[in-house]
């Protein structure tokens, strides 16, 4: 199951193509709206999304609800459009008094985007660059969430850290399994401890007093996943890799850990390997520190990721940059924008983890149609059950 987006952060819409969709997945526009709001809260965001209420519309692949095993057109209007109709239009000529954005801002893909494109308005580079199209991104997954949710695949996520605000998780690779979807969302920051949260919401209230922008972590969780997804046999055919380069992929991601992550590094082996147990008939581990994947591979227990995310680059009191036109030192731009934006950031990359893991599944199980994918997993897990008979 893959996925392609087009559209500008203040173009008419944003879009989302997905293909490699089987037949027989019932899909609830509903759900995928849940997503984009989950995707547009959180403490700390800018006046965007006051103006914006982001809702899918489907426009290809289903008839009554139900996919058909062809590619999926999914929109989401930009209502912010109707005040950019002259700046952004799509033909004519530019209006008279138009304002170039020709101080980069430091961090963004301003500067080196229009060096590449050439390019003379960074308006050009930061109309796509914009965390604006994360929303489709969440649109589109919303078609591997479904598929994966009728496997049994839940994915959730919530913030661990903003800024120098960190909550101290006690055993996050065992307990995070147990997280409520309520605890996560009632908590303006998605994280799942009232006081950290309360600690988080200061820390970006601080920030917002000082005209700047927070970055921080936060902890991806997959649960419900058949062992031996992914493969050991090839680079890019490792979990890793993909799961990897898909959080990768995320504006301002930095740093991803799988499990304990870089801690491993400081442990010896036998304070990071998870002994293996037999419970009933069905293999698992003592422990997680391996966050759910070994040798590339689901192993069952649940996929544990840690996400590290930049501060973004656009910031009240802004750093100094050099003006395009005139070579002289100035402010980089102030455009409006989000003081922090983990707790979205977060609903985005439960967005390329469905992708990948749905990919994976219709890789081991058929990408046909619904009937035969649940079936061949049925007759895989019973094989795996037969095994300590
Ligand atoms: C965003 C929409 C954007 C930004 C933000 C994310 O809208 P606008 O540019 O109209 O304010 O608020 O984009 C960035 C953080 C960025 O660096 O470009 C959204 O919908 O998530």
């Amino acid at each position: 199951m893959q996925f392609i987006t087009a559209g500008e952060s203040h173009g008419p819409c944003l879009t989302a193509i997905v293909s490699g969709v089987p037949a027989g997945l019932s899909i609830s526009e509903d759900i995928i709206n849940s997503d984009l709001a989950r995707r547009q809260s959180g403490y700390g965001r800018g006046g965007r999304q006051f103006i914006e209420t982001d809702t899918v519309q489907i426009l290809s692949g289903l008839r009554f609800g139900e996919t058909l095993g062809t590619p999926i057109t999914l929109q989401v209007r930009n209502r912010d459009w109707e005040n950019w109709t002259d700046r952004m239009a799509l033909f004519g000529d530019a209006p008279v008094n138009l304002q170039r954005e020709v101080t980069p801002r430091p961090g963004h893909a301003d500067l080196v985007g229009a060096l590449k494109r050439d390019r003379d308005d960074c308006r050009d580079i930061l109309e796509r660059s914009s965390a604006r199209e994360t929303a489709a991104r969440v649109a589109a997954a919303g078609i591997a969430r479904e598929f994966l949710a009728e496997l049994g695949v839940e994915i959730t996520s919530y913030v661990t850290r903003i800024g120098d605000a960190a909550w101290d998780e006690e055993e996050p690779m065992t307990r995070c399994a147990d997280y409520t979807p309520l605890q996560i969302e009632m908590s303006d920051v998605r994280c799942p401890d009232a006081q950290a949260s309360e600690e988080m919401k200061a820390a970006i209230d601080r920030a917002i007093d000082d005209g700047v922008s927070l970055g921080g972590t936060f902890r991806v969780v997959a649960c419900g996943l058949v062992e031996g997804l992914g493969d050991y046999t090839s680079g890019p055919g490792r979990l890793t890799s993909a799961l990897g380069g898909a959080l990768f992929s995320i504006p301002a991601i930095k740093g991803v850990e799988f499990g304990i992550g870089f801690e491993a590094a400081s442990r010896p082996g036998s304070e990071v390997h998870d002994p293996i147990l037999l419970s009933g008939r069905k293999f698992t581990r003592a422990t997680n520190n391996a966050g759910g994947l070994e040798g590339g591979m689901t192993n069952g227990m649940p996929l544990v990721m840690t996400c590290a995310m930049k501060p973004i680059p656009t910031m009240a009191s802004p750093l100094t940059t050099v003006n395009l036109d005139t070579f002289e030192v100035a402010e980089a731009s102030k455009e409006r924008s989000d003081v922090c934006a983990v707790p979205a950031a977060a609903v985005v990359a439960e967005s390329e983890v469905a992708f990948v893991l749905a990919d994976a599944y219709l890789r081991m199980f058929g990408d046909s149609n619904m009937t035969d994918i649940k079936a061949n997993l049925e007759q895989y897990k019973q094989r795996l059950r037969n095994r300590t008979k």
